[in-house]
This record gives structure tokens, sequence and C-alpha cells, in this order.
């Protein structure tokens, strides 16, 4: 695994050449990657120009136990050409930070200058419902795991772009904002842990996200973040976090995600 990434940026430019030659597309504008079983949501952004299994792309492994088959798909929403990574890997599947970040450096490579990331979460704040959206607004990288290798010191200020968070919220002025805190998962965490989040300032729980973005902006892209809210984060309901219930506020939630995802990307334009 670790030799397929030796040259990371030549292992996204090989996947990148591959992309252009299953999708007869070039250049991507726009990339955006969503949470599992999102599908629905992806159907609202345009017409489908072309859709594969992620692993026909050199660099994308198959699905690890703990993971789901990712999807990839080239969407022309009204001219802007969308890349859309249906399903991502997470660092809880144990091939360590370089497939987590495969899709976003690929996507840099084939020409896009935006990125969203997307995810579910759970949420702090006791108002923000099974199924809110909310922005990312900053994050806490709890564990410190990075794309970056050596001395490559970049900057984190306004890494989830204020410009675009502003565009979000002409699409729907009630979204909050809000701080994601990453674990590694893929327990949830325990209520002393979200305890320690709070403390520290963080509002959103979850297990992804946050090495995509440091690997974006290592790229130079610009960058959005959305949360689907899909449960309260543990200890705060008195009951049991339940994967079940969390899958099914996602999946409920799917299409008022993807309608907004579609708003933004026609605001963007
Ligand atoms: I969906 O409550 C979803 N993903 N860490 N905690 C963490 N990840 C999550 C949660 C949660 N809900």
């Amino acid at each position: 695994m670790t030799d397929l990434y030796e040259d990371p940026k030549a292992a996204a430019d090989e996947a990148a050449k591959k992309l252009a030659q299953l999708t007869g597309v070039d250049q991507h504008d726009v990339a955006i990657v969503l949470g599992s079983g999102w599908g629905h949501a992806a159907d609202l952004f345009g017409r489908t120009v072309a859709e594969f299994p992620a692993t026909e792309l050199p660099g994308f492994p198959p699905p690890s136990a703990l993971g789901h088959a990712g999807t990839i798909r080239s969407v022309d929403a009204d001219g802007i050409r969308v890349l859309v990574f249906l399903g991502r890997s997470h660092l809880y599947e144990g091939r360590g930070v370089e497939p987590v970040v495969h899709p976003v450096r690929t996507a840099a490579a084939a020409g896009c200058r935006t990125i969203v990331l997307t995810n579910g979460c759970g949420g702090l704040d006791p108002t923000w419902k099974p199924g809110t959206p909310v922005l990312i607004a900053d994050h806490l990288n709890l564990f410190g795991v990075t794309p970056l290798r050596g001395a490559t010191f970049i900057d984190m200020t306004d890494l989830y772009s204020a410009r675009l968070r502003s565009i979000a919220r002409e699409v729907d002025p009630t979204l909050a904002e809000g701080v994601y805190a990453q674990f590694l998962g893929p327990q949830y965490e325990t209520p002393a842990e979200i305890g320690m989040v709070r403390a520290v300032g963080g509002t959103l729980v979850g297990m992804s996200t946050v090495q995509e973005a440091i690997a974006a902006r290592e790229a130079g892209m610009e960058i959005l973040g959305v949360s689907l809210v899909t449960n309260l984060a543990a200890g705060m309901t008195g009951q049991p976090l339940s994967h079940a219930e969390v899958l099914e506020a996602g999946k409920a939630a799917a299409e008022h995600m993807g309608g907004l995802l579609a708003g933004i990307l026609r605001h963007m334009a």
C-alpha cells in the first residue's frame, strides 16, 4: 500500500489521467465527497455523465471489512463539471492516511479548485435535531494524524472558506456553524470524551474529513465543509448510540442534504 503512494502527487496524476479517459471529461471544476449511503443526494446535482466503481482508478483500494465500496460519478451541473465521490476511506479501516486523502489529491490533479467535504456526525448543541446540516467553521485534529510529510508547514487559518460558507448561507440562511472534532473511531465516544470536546470548543464529532481538508489545503483548493448531524453526541440523551439509528437518520436527511448541496453548486457558478 505504501509503495503505491510513494510519490502521492504522481499517484494522483495517474488516477486523474484514468479519470479523464473513463469520463471523457478533461477537467473537473468542483469535487464533492459524500458520506456513504447518500447516492440520492447526488442525483439532485445535475446530469450524470459517467459513473464507475472507485477501484477502476489507480490508488483506490477495494473496500476493507470496515469500509464501504466507493463510487465515482461525473456530473454536469449546468456547465460546472462536478466530480462526486460516493463513499470514502476512513482512518479506522487501518490502512493509514494515504487512501483517505488520495481522492482529494486526484480531484486536485483533475483540475478541481473547490472541494466540498461532507460527513455524518454527532452534535453537541442540543438544538441540532438529527437531520440538521451544519457548516464546518474549523476543526480539531485531536489525534494529530496528517497526510503531510516532512517539514511541510502550511497555514490552517480560514481552512474552511468563509466565502463559501456565506454562499451556503445564501441558499439556507438558517445554517449554523460548528467546530468539527475528529476521533479515530470506529467506536463512538464516551460521555467523558464528549465532555472533553465541549471543554475545548468542539461542537461536532466525527471520524473523517480532517485529513482530507489538510490535503485539500496543501493542494491549494478552496474548501467547504458540511456536516449532517445524525445524532446527539454520546451521553446527551440518556440513551445509548445505535449505529442503525444513526444510519437511518442519515438516510432520511439525504434528500434535504442533496438539495442544499445542489443549491450551493448553483450559487458557486
Ligand atoms: I453519523 O456521534 C456519526 N458519526 N465520532 N461520533 C463520531 N462519529 C459519528 C457520530 C458520533 N455520529
